[in-house]
């Protein structure tokens, strides 16, 4: 298939991530789990006076947003400019000049909406070990609306898209422009994809991420993400993935295409669901020793798939490039890129 502008179509919050090592206790004072994400509250405001204070000299800062994430991957792979689009809302400021010259460096096309009310978003990032704890502070990314789709030059990429993308995240955001997205998929006969993004989206977001469910084609999570899915959206206490891939792919649908489910567990093999029928793909180790961290792994996994995936790769080879892409990333910081690789 020939590459051209405007294969993917993504929205998402747009967020600079603040990245840094932290000791545990760091992570306890805030009361934050070692691997997870969440809304930043009143409690959280002081985490980046803090970590400046005590870890000045190894703050890093680097593009994130767990769907700009995706987007940049899978244009870095496919390395056709505009290949991807990406909506969400910035600031105007520095912060967001930055995220802009990293999505031009790959070729990620974004439409940006830009507010005067608030700054750009950031997400704290606190490294221990392999694991990674965000707390996001969504700023101007929490004030994204769904009218600003329908500029008909951004309109006109979201029909010219052959799969559209949001995360778990968004629904956080704006839940009434994912339903716009996944209306156009359904009467368009596009697919329609999202991410369980992280626990809190099943257990506090649960009735809007029910609403779109029945429009969704392809669904990416991890493993915790899929336990909490059970135990919040379908009532069950449940570690079985595989059951719960099941179950998931099962759920009540629009069209009469089956519902593919993808839940990544870290080094474990990758399970992939179509209605009863189950395959996993095994991940090949990474030494210990080579782990940056595992900041963006998940998002970098979704890229890969996507990447493959417009250009009509079957399954296991989107899934391969998807563990490929994240592979790479962790043996690096936060989602970025090394300029000689590609993918075969
Ligand atoms: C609404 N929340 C909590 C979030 C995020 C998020 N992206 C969008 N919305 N919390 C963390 N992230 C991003 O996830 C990436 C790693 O998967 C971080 O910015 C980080 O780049």
């Amino acid at each position: 298939m020939a590459l051209r502008e405007g294969l993917i179509f993504g929205s998402g919050n747009p967020l600079l991530d603040i990245s840094c090592k932290v000791e545990l206790e760091f992570l306890e004072k805030y009361n934050l789990k070692s691997n997870s994400a969440i809304l930043g509250d009143d409690s959280h405001l002081q985490i980046y006076e803090d970590i400046k204070k005590n870890h000045n000299s190894e703050i890093e800062y680097i593009p994130g947003g767990s769907c700009q994430n995706s987007l940049r991957t899978a244009s870095w792979i496919l390395k056709y400019p505009n290949a991807a689009t990406f909506v969400g809302c910035i600031g105007r400021d520095h912060n967001a000049d930055i995220m802009k010259e990293k999505a031009k460096e790959v070729g990620l096309y974004t439409a940006y909406q830009v507010t005067d009310k608030a700054s750009t978003g950031t997400c704290a990032v606190l490294i221990t070990g392999n694991d990674r704890s965000m707390v996001a502070h969504l700023a101007a990314a929490n004030l994204f609306t769904s009218d600003h789709m329908d500029n008909p030059e951004i309109w006109s990429l979201v029909e010219k898209a052959k799969i559209i993308y949001t995360t778990g995240f968004f629904f956080t955001v704006s839940p009434d422009s994912i339903m716009k997205l996944a209306r156009f998929a359904l009467e368009n006969d596009r697919p329609f994809s999202i991410n369980l993004s992280a626990p809190f989206i099943s257990m506090f977001y649960g009735d809007k991420l029910k609403e779109a469910l029945p429009y969704v084609d392809i669904i990416f999570g991890n493993d915790d993400e899929a336990m909490t899915f059970s135990k919040s959206i379908l009532g069950k206490e449940s570690t079985n993935i595989e059951e719960i891939a099941k179950e998931i792919s099962n759920l009540p649908k629009l069209n009469d295409k089956k519902r593919v489910v993808i839940i990544t567990q870290a080094d474990k093999p990758v399970i992939y669901v179509v209605g009863d029928k189950v395959m996993q793909i095994p991940v090949p180790p990474i030494e210990a020793e080579k782990i940056i961290d595992t900041n963006g792994a998940g998002d970098a996994f979704v890229g890969g798939f996507l990447a493959q995936f417009v250009q009509d790769k079957d399954i296991e080879k989107c899934i391969d490039c998807g563990v490929w892409a994240s592979g790479l990333i962790i043996q690096r910081s936060g989602c970025t890129f090394p300029n000689e690789m590609t993918y075969q």
